[in-house]
């Protein structure tokens, strides 16, 4: 009887070995906590960028469209975008939403506009210069001049 009763210590022992020893493969596997992100900005900034009239051309293919063909914005930002046309057909930028144009721009012109990007959400810029060949105005993929500006919260 007393073989038995001396028996509890054992187990008690190697439940606490098996304890510590999953104790210590978990402590060995824990993660580093992930860096801190910095805040997000609350004041609006400023973002200012040159826009140009970009000419692509390989494989049968001439295209001309705004670049950059997108633009990220936060809420608020105000948004300076110096516009170029380094084409040899005329353009004119437009984005409808922010009441935003910017003069014809001739070969080689170019204009600086600015506006406040007070709401959310995606708003499409384009050419307002409608193709006429004849004045050189735009390009026969007019239509395809187009970009998106994006506004978050
Ligand atoms: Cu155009």
């Amino acid at each position: 009887m007393a073989q038995r009763g001396s028996a509890l210590p054992y187990v008690a022992l190697a439940l606490s070995v098996v304890a510590l020893v999953v104790s210590l493969v978990a402590f060995m596997n824990r993660r580093a906590p992930a860096p801190a992100l910095p805040p997000a900005p609350t004041m609006p900034t400023r973002v200012s960028l040159s826009m140009v009239v970009a000419t692509f051309s390989g494989q049968g293919v001439f295209a001309h469209r705004w670049y950059p063909t997108m633009i990220v914005v936060r809420e608020g930002d105000t948004v300076d975008l110096a516009v170029a046309n380094p084409d040899e057909f005329a353009h004119q930028l437009e984005i409808p939403a922010f009441n935003v144009k910017t003069k014809i721009l001739n070969a080689g012109d170019s204009e600086r506009v600015t506006f406040v990007a007070n709401q959310v959400g995606v708003f499409e810029y384009r050419c307002s210069l409608p193709y006429d060949a004849a004045r050189k105005h735009c390009t026969p993929d007019h239509d395809e001049m187009r970009g998106y500006l994006i506004v978050t919260k």
